[in-house]
């Protein structure tokens, strides 16, 4: 009869301790927190509407001519445009500049100059969650060349989720 009574109390006295895990997990269905990580991310700076894709488009010498609608300017992007991490992630930027004009990327609190036909390593940690723009500063390649980081909350992601299959 003891034995019984021992073996009913046991699974009851499981169950609360998983009931407690769940009480003490985010607000997102119980889950783990998640653990920030390293992330290896690669940009490059691609020259999309520049001087020297007028031969292939005739209609940039009027854009780029005085009055144009390129008037000092050249289009250039960042591939990918995008970033998306989460707080408390450590990025590992990977910056390849093909070209012969320099560009840079710049946050706020971080700039990295990126010299032309070259690639630079820089290391930024997303501290704080939101929507970031990031810009190069040259004056001819804005309000053009940009893009955003977004840092996610913690909370938007599962323990095992953020796994964003970067190559
Ligand atoms: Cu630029």
């Amino acid at each position: 009869m003891r034995g019984v009574h021992a073996e009913a109390v046991a699974p009851a006295i499981a169950i609360a301790a998983l009931l407690a895990g769940c009480a003490r997990g985010p607000a997102a269905g119980g889950s783990a927190p998640y653990v920030p990580r390293a992330r290896e991310v690669t940009l490059t700076t691609v020259p999309l509407l520049v001087k020297e894709a007028q031969t292939p488009y005739p209609f940039l010498k009027a854009d780029f001519a005085k009055g144009g609608v390129l008037e000092g300017k050249e289009v250039y992007a960042f591939s990918p445009s995008t970033v998306t991490v989460v707080q408390g992630d450590t990025i590992h930027f990977t910056f390849i500049n093909p070209e012969d004009d320099l560009h840079s990327f710049v946050l706020p609190g971080f700039a990295v100059s990126l010299p032309g036909q070259t690639t630079t390593h820089a290391t930024y940690v997303a501290r704080t969650a939101g929507i970031y723009a990031f810009t190069c500063n040259i004056a001819a390649h804005l309000p053009m060349m940009w893009g955003q980081l977004l840092v996610l909350a913690p909370g938007a992601v599962a323990a095992g989720g953020g796994e964003t299959g970067h190559p």
